[in-house]
């Protein structure tokens, strides 16, 4: 049996729903976002205290990416997954990659609004560079989905696949601090990914670590 350890609203979500996606059967452990990933338990499911972690076939993984691939791999090589030597192989690496460039800067973004609660503490400075480099990511993936190639709705010409399940929950992350009205073909496009039953499932029930749809930049000084 599938194990995802899984904090709600963070990395472990993509790989919630791209289990959900998959349709395999799994288990799902849910932590709450604090010192339990700091447990002797966790750390020796992920070694930085990171999620997601998932234990499969008698091993641990750890890293998105990785996992991504690898459940890929073993469960729909040729579905979600674009394996070695098909014409999409390449764009799907890329992009499945490329989510994690996102997320770096919605880490620092969040550790910004949320973890730090003292305003003291809050850099207006950081908040401002990171909601930059995120729009820069935003411009990237507009500039993918709209270079006009016929039948491309989705970030392969071969269409929906994991690279789409990774940057989607990147950007679902992502649109809490910047958000995606400047963006039309991104905004279209996450608005129809985001309709699947997988993404829906993989949603918090109450329990995430937002507590605001959205987080406002803060004036600089
Ligand atoms: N590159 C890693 C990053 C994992 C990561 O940092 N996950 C965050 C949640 S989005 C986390 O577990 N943070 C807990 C912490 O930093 O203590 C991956 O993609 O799995």
């Amino acid at each position: 049996m599938i194990t995802l350890h899984h904090c709600p609203q963070t990395r472990s979500m993509r790989t919630l729903w791209l289990l959900n996606e998959l349709e395999v059967p799994f288990q799902l452990r849910s932590y709450p976002f604090d010192r339990t990933l700091r447990s002797p338990e966790f750390l020796s499911l992920s070694p930085a205290g990171r999620v997601p972690a998932l234990e499969i076939e008698g091993e641990r993984m750890f890293e998105t990416g990785a996992i991504t691939e690898y459940l890929c791999e073993r469960f729909s090589p040729d579905g979600l997954g674009r394996g070695p030597g098909t014409p999409d192989r390449m764009t799907w690496l890329v992009w499945v990659h490329f989510a994690e460039t996102l997320s770096q800067h919605t880490a620092a973004l969040t550790q910004q609004h949320v973890a730090l609660f003292e305003d003291h503490m809050r850099s207006p400075i950081v908040m401002k560079l990171e909601a930059a480099r995120v729009r820069k990511c935003f411009d990237a993936i507009e500039a993918r989905l709209s270079t006009p190639i016929e039948n491309r709705d989705h970030l392969l010409t071969s269409g929906f696949s994991a690279a789409d399940i990774s940057v989607g929950q990147a950007v679902y992350m992502a649109q809490h601090f910047v958000a995606l009205q400047d963006h039309p073909a991104l905004a279209d496009w996450y608005a129809r990914i985001t309709a699947r039953a997988g993404f829906e499932a993989a949603l918090p029930r109450g329990d995430g670590i937002y507590a605001q749809d959205f987080y406002p930049p803060w004036p600089l000084e």
